[in-house]
C-alpha cells in the first residue's frame, strides 16, 4: 500500500505531511512513465509517497517541479538524502542497485547483467523512440505539414521494433533474461500499455503476450496495474 498526495508545489524531503517519515517521494502520474519506478517500489516493498503531478494542469512546468527536472516531465524520484533523479529507467536501476534487488536486476558482475542493460536501453532508446515520433510528431519537424508523414512513418517503425522484441523473447524467453524476470520486463509492459492498439500488439506477437501475461500476473503489481489502467 502506498500513499498518494496531490502535488501542490514544494519538494522537501522531510515534508511528509506530518504523518510518517517516508523514504522516497515519486513525482508522477498514472498511465505515464511513472509506472516503471512505481512497479519497482512495489515489487521491493519500499516505503514511498506518490505525489500526483497533474500534467494537464501544467504542474510539470511549475518552477518547483522544473527545479527537480528542467525537462518538465515525469517521473522524478526524490530520496531522503536529497538525491533527485529523473528518467524512468535510471530510477529503476538506481533503486535496484541501492537495495540489492537481485530479483529485479542481476548484480553488476553477473553474466546476465549485460543482457539487462541491452534490453533496457533497447526499450528506452529504440522502441520508445518510435512512440515519441508517433505521439509527438511536431517535436521532430518545423513544418506543420510534415507531421502527418512523420507519424505515418513511425507506425512502420513501431511494427519493426515490436517484431524485434518478439524475436528476442521468442529466442530466449519468456523474459528478456530468459527464465529470469527483471526490470526490462516491467518496462516492456509499460510500453505495451502506451500503444494506441495494445490488443493488436498482443494478438500478433505471442512471445510478447506471454511476457505481458506473466508480468501482469505478479501479485505485488496488482494494485498499481489497476491504478495505471493496465489490463489485458
Ligand atoms: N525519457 C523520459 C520520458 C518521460 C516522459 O516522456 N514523460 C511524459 C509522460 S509519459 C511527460 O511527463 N510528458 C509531459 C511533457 O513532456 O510535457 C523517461 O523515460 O522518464
Amino acid at each position: 500500500m502506498y500513499t498518494t498526495r496531490q502535488w501542490s508545489g514544494g519538494h522537501f524531503p522531510g515534508d511528509t505531511g506530518g504523518v510518517t517519515r517516508l523514504t522516497y517521494t515519486l513525482y508522477g502520474n498514472y498511465s505515464t512513465a511513472t509506472f516503471g519506478p512505481h512497479a519497482v517500489l512495489e515489487e521491493a516493498d519500499l516505503p514511498y509517497t506518490l505525489e500526483l503531478i497533474d500534467l494537464s494542469a501544467g504542474d510539470n512546468h511549475a518552477p518547483d517541479f522544473l527545479a527537480m527536472n528542467p525537462g518538465g516531465y515525469v517521473p522524478v524520484l526524490r530520496c531522503e538524502d536529497g538525491t533527485v533523479l529523473f528518467e524512468a529507467a535510471a530510477i529503476m536501476l538506481y533503486l535496484a542497485d541501492q537495495h540489492q534487488l537481485t530479483d529485479l536486476a542481476p548484480p553488476p558482475k553477473d553474466p546476465t547483467r549485460g543482457l539487462l542493460y541491452r534490453s533496457l536501453f533497447f526499450l528506452t532508446s529504440t522502441v520508445q523512440e518510435a512512440y515519441k515520433h508517433f505521439y509527438y510528431p511536431m517535436k521532430f519537424t518545423a513544418e506543420r505539414s510534415a507531421a502527418e508523414g512523420i507519424k505515418e512513418q513511425s507506425i512502420q517503425l513501431m511494427v519493426e521494433r515490436w517484431a524485434m522484441v518478439e524475436q528476442m523473447l521468442d529466442d530466449n524467453g519468456p523474459y528478456f533474461l530468459g527464465d529470469r524476470f527483471s526490470l526490462a520486463d516491467i518496462y516492456l509492459v509499460m510500453l505495451i500499455s502506451w500503444h494506441d492498439n495494445m490488443e493488436s500488439i498482443l494478438a500478433t506477437n505471442p512471445a510478447v503476450k506471454r511476457n505481458f501475461d506473466l508480468v501482469t500476473a505478479r501479485p505485488a503489481l496488482q494494485s498499481i496495474l489497476r491504478d495505471h489502467g493496465i489490463t489485458a
